[in-house]
């Protein structure tokens, strides 16, 4: 008998444990819901890191695949439309050179000729079939990464509208991303980020210009 009373619960601590188990129970689904919140922003988080490091990587190939051949990567190669970067003749005192606006001093050389090659059409390049073998900035375009958990990525490339002025002192370039039907000097990189459902989440931008490349100088592990 004596034992029978010391294992009960007393009316007391009955109550106690029911309204213990209650909060217990009420904050399940939202223990739940925090949980798949945080995963679904660790997922966003993983996708932006993915879609900014692509645009890196973009904008740190050759600008153009002309630029990719032989030492003409840090050459800035000839456009449409841009007749102040079009050879010119020159009369000097006795004789009539030919030179191209700009250049001259990008190439280091005295008096660069007219012999420069034309931008390339937008998209990948002989030989090009897959991007481990993609070497300049409009290679990507149309590049898709749907191997993310939950966000795709798409990337596009084009030639947009290019105003500026290469005469003046100061280069300015306006924002327009109108795209254009010449190889211009600009090159304009877009990166869509979507859910699974094709929703459009996130849009990153980017510009890459005719200067030939960015390259990483030199890399020192310590
Ligand atoms: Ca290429
Ligand atoms: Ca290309």
């Amino acid at each position: 008998m004596k034992n029978l009373k010391k294992s009960s619960f007393t009316l007391i601590e009955l109550v106690v444990a029911i309204v213990v188990i209650g909060i217990a129970v009420t904050s399940i689904p939202m223990l739940l819901s925090t949980t798949s919140q945080s995963f679904s922003t660790h997922l966003k988080s993983k996708s932006f890191y993915n879609a900014y490091s692509t645009l890196a990587l973009i904008e740190s190939m050759d600008w153009d695949e002309q630029n990719t051949k032989n030492d003409n990567f840090y050459k800035i190669l000839r456009s449409q439309g841009d007749n102040e970067l079009y050879c010119k003749i020159h009369y000097q005192k006795f004789y009539i050179k030919y030179e191209r606006e700009g250049v001259y001093q990008l190439d280091n050389e005295s008096g660069a000729d007219c012999s420069y090659d034309q931008a390339s059409k937008i998209g990948t390049d002989e030989g090009e079939n897959d991007s481990s073998q993609y070497d300049d900035v409009d290679d990507f375009d149309g590049y898709e990464n749907d191997d993310l958990a939950y966000y795709n990525i798409k990337v596009g490339v084009k030639y947009v509208q290019d105003n500026a002025d290469y005469t003046a002192k100061n280069i300015f370039y306006n924002d327009n991303l109108d795209s254009s039907n010449k190889r211009t000097n600009i090159k304009y990189i877009e990166i869509n980020m979507t859910d699974k459902t094709g929703k459009l989440v996130s849009v990153i931008r980017g510009k890459a210009y005719n200067i030939g490349a960015v390259k990483i100088y030199s890399r020192n592990d310590l």
